[in-house]
C-alpha cells in the first residue's frame, strides 16, 4: 500500500492532465496573488472591482471552454472546473463573476448566436474589456422560470421588450445583458436577447442590502420599451432548454467552486486545531476535532471525485443535466456543512473577518441558493427516478 496524502486523499491530482495542471496552477496563483489580498476590504465595503475582470481575462480564465478563435482557450470542462475550485477558495463572489461571463453570457451566445453574435462579444468578454451578466430570474419567478413575465413584441425591424429580473450577478456593471423573455412572435416560447448597456429603456440599479456575496455585485435589470434590432435574438434555440442549457454548465463550475470554499474553511479549522491549546493540549488533539476534521477530508474527497466524473463526461459529450443536479446540490449542501463546522471549530475568533471562516459560510448560503436551491435540485432527482413531477 502507498502512503496517505491528506491533502489530496484520493490523489486526484494523478487523474489530472498536464494542461489542466497548468491552467489550474496558474488559476491558484492569480487567485492568491491577486484576489486574496483585497477580499477582506471588498466584502466588509461591498466594493465592486470592475478591473478584475480584465485581470481575470488576461490571466484567461474567462470563457475557458470557448474556442480560441473567439478568445477563449478551448480547454476542457475539468479545466473550467478547476478554474472555479481555484476562485473559490478566495471567495464564492469572485467565482460568481468569472462564472456568470464564462458559463451564462459567454456560452449562450457562442452556442445559440450568429457567427456575428459571436464575434461581435466573445473576444471582448473573453479578455474582461467586456462584462456579462445573464437575466432569468424575475420578482414573481424564480425557482420557476416558467412563470416569467417579461415579454418581446415584435416590431417591424426587431422587437420591444418590457419587464424586470431580479437578483441578476454583475447587472449594474454590465455591458452586455443576456435576458430571456416569452417571445409573442414565437408562440409566446422563451427566446434568449442579447442588449447593450446604453439602450433606451434599459436599467440594471444595484440591490443594497446584501449581507451574503459582497464582493460580488447584484442588481436588477429593468426593460421598459428596449427596441432591439432582430440582430439582438439569439436565434438557435427557443424554449427553457435555452436558459437550462447555459445553467447546466454554471451549475458544475458551482461543484467544484463550493469545495474550493470548502477547502479552504477545512484546512484553515485543521490549522487552528494544531495551533490552538486548551487544557493543556492542542484542541486538534481531541476526539471531536478530529471527528469533524476526519468527515471534512471525506465529503470534500468524495465531492471532488464526483465533479472530477461529472466533468469527464461532459468532455465526452455524455453527461446528463440530472448528474450536473447530484453534484451541485450534494457539494453546495455540504460545503456549507463544513463552513459551519469550521467556523464553529475557529471558537470566538471564528466570527472575525481576519480568519475569513464566517465570510465562506455567509457565501455559501447563496451559493446553496442561486442555480436552483438545494430542495429544487431534490426534486429534479426526485422526478428522474419515479417518473413524477413533484414542483406543482
Ligand atoms: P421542465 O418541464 O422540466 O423543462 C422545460 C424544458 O426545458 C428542458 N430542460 C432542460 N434542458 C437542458 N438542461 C436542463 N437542465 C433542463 N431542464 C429542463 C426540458 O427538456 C424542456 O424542454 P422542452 O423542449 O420539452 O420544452 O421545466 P419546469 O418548468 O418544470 O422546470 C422545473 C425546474 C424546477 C427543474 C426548473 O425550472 C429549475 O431548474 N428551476 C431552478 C431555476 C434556476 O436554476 N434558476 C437559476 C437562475 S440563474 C442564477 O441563479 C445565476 S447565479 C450565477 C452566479 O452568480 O454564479
Ligand atoms: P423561491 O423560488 O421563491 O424559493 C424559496 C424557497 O422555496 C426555497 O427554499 C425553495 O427551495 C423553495 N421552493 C420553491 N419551489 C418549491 C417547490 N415546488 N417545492 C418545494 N420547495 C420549493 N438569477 C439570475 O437569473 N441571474 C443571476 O445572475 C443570479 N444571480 C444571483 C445572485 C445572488 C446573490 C442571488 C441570491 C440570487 C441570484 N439569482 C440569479 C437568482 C437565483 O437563481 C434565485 O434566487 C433562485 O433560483 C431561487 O429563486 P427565489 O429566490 O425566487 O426563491
Amino acid at each position: 500500500m502507498s502512503s496517505f496524502s491528506w491533502e489530496d486523499p484520493f490523489l486526484l491530482e494523478d487523474q489530472l492532465d498536464e494542461d489542466e495542471r497548468m491552467l489550474r496552477d496558474a488559476a491558484r496563483a492569480f487567485a492568491q496573488d491577486r484576489l486574496q489580498p483585497r477580499v477582506i476590504e471588498a466584502f466588509e465595503k461591498e466594493t465592486v472591482e470592475p478591473e478584475i475582470f480584465k485581470e481575470m481575462g488576461e490571466a484567461g480564465l474567462l470563457g475557458v471552454t470557448v474556442p480560441e478563435e473567439y478568445g477563449g482557450i478551448g480547454a476542457s470542462y475539468v479545466a473550467y472546473g478547476l478554474v472555479a475550485r481555484e476562485v473559490e477558495r478566495v471567495d464564492s463572489g469572485y467565482r460568481s463573476m468569472m462564472s456568470v461571463q464564462s458559463s451564462l453570457v459567454m456560452y449562450p451566445i457562442y452556442a445559440y448566436g450568429t457567427e456575428e453574435q459571436r464575434k461581435k462579444y466573445l473576444p471582448g468578454l473573453a479578455s474582461g474589456e467586456l462584462i456579462g451578466c445573464f437575466g432569468l430570474t424575475e420578482p414573481d419567478a424564480g425557482s420557476d422560470p416558467a412563470g416569467m413575465k417579461t415579454v418581446a413584441r415584435k416590431t417591424d425591424n426587431g422587437y420591444v421588450l418590457n419587464g424586470s429580473k431580479m437578483w441578476i450577478s454583475n447587472s449594474p456593471v454590465a455591458d452586455v445583458f443576456v435576458v430571456w423573455a416569452k417571445s409573442e412572435a414565437h408562440d409566446g416560447k422563451i427566446r434568449g436577447f442579447v442588449l447593450e448597456k446604453g439602450m433606451k429603456g434599459l436599467s440594471a440599479p444595484k440591490t443594497g442590502g446584501k449581507l451574503s456575496l459582497r464582493a460580488s455585485v447584484t442588481g436588477e435589470i429593468v426593460m421598459a420599451d428596449v427596441e432591439v434590432g432582430e440582430d439582438a435574438l439569439l436565434p438557435h434555440v427557443e424554449g427553457l432548454k435555452g436558459p437550462f442549457g447555459c445553467l447546466n454548465r454554471a451549475r458544475y463550475g458551482i461543484s467544484w467552486g463550493a469545495l474550493g470554499a470548502a477547502e479552504f474553511c477545512w484546512h484553515a479549522a485543521r490549522q487552528y486545531g494544531l495551533d490552538r491549546k486548551q487544557f493543556g493540549k492542542p484542541l486538534a488533539q481531541t476526539q471531536l476535532f478530529q471527528k469533524k476534521l476526519a468527515d471534512m477530508l471525506t465529503e470534500i474527497s468524495l465531492g471532488l471525485q464526483a465533479s472530477l466524473r461529472v466533468g469527464r463526461l461532459m468532455d465526452e459529450g455524455r453527461a446528463a443535466p440530472e448528474m450536473v443536479s447530484v453534484v451541485k446540490r450534494n457539494n453546495c449542501g455540504k460545503s456549507l456543512d463544513i463552513a459551519r463546522m469550521a467556523r464553529d471549530m475557529h471558537g470566538g475568533n471564528g466570527i472575525s473577518e481576519e480568519y475569513q471562516v464566517i465570510r465562506h459560510m455567509i457565501n455559501l448560503e447563496t451559493v446553496n441558493t442561486y442555480e436552483g436551491t438545494h430542495d429544487i435540485h431534490a426534486l429534479i432527482i426526485g422526478r428522474a427516478q419515479t417518473g413524477l413531477q413533484a414542483f406543482f
